[in-house]
């Protein structure tokens, strides 16, 4: 049995809904963030970054979500991360895209609208989101060109590209993401949404959480 811990945040959404998906064997772990259970020395030995997701199989510990969705195809022998080449570089890049321009945008979204108020953090800070929406359409474009005359990302096959990029997305009505702008993306994200793995990936979620992916 693996071990995944989690918190109801954003990265390890993708990490629990992939593990969920491809039902693997997996304990899921929540994590209070604010209680500082991220940062007791059992969690800072396994991830010293303080963050989670973190998985742990056997004598192997993987951190960071996108590396974790990976190990979890992988393990469960399920495809979602190809064996050629090809396909990997294409995931590869995409992975990085999202890191450096789609996530960040739809991130700052998400921390601004959704982080702040549930963590009584201050208001949004309008200058970062005017930023975060300019990148946000500026990339959105990208993916929406991109998905056009594709099912998914690779193409015909659904991967870990499309769990990873898609990260913002059942949060973008609740942190007014322009997403309706984008039809092929919305398109795509609608069928990521049939999945009740994609919908619904917290076995344990705090009520803001909740709420904000109850609308859509
Ligand atoms: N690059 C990391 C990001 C992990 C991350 O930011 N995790 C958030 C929650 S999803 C976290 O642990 N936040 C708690 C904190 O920063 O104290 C990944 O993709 O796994």
């Amino acid at each position: 049995m693996m071990k995944l811990y989690y918190c109801d945040l954003l990265s390890a959404h993708k990490a629990c809904a992939v593990a969920r998906y491809l039902n693997a064997p997996v304990e899921f772990v929540y994590l209070d963030v604010i209680k500082g259970e991220l940062r007791t020395p059992a969690m800072l030995a396994l991830n010293p970054n303080a963050k989670v997701p973190t998985l742990v199989d056997a004598e192997q510990v993987v951190t960071e979500a996108d590396a974790i969705i990976c190990h979890l195809s992988d393990r469960m022998e399920a495809g979602l991360w190809p064996r050629d080449r090809a396909g990997q570089l294409e995931i590869i890049r995409w992975f990085s895209w999202n890191a450096m321009h789609f996530g960040r945008a739809g991130g700052s979204l998400y921390f601004e609208r959704i982080i702040k108020p549930r963590f009584r953090i201050g208001p949004a800070d309008p200058t970062a989101v005017e930023d975060a929406l300019i990148e946000f359409r500026r990339f959105a474009a990208v993916l929406d060109a991109h998905l056009a005359g594709r099912k998914w990302i690779l193409g015909d096959a659904l991967s870990v590209a499309d769990f990873s990029v898609a990260l913002p997305l059942p949060y973008a009505k609740a942190a007014s993401m322009p997403l309706d702008e984008f039809p092929q993306m919305r398109r795509w994200h609608d069928q990521l949404s049939e999945f009740a793995a994609w919908r619904d990936p917290f076995p344990v979620m705090s009520e803001a959480t909740a709420a904000a992916l109850a609308v859509r």
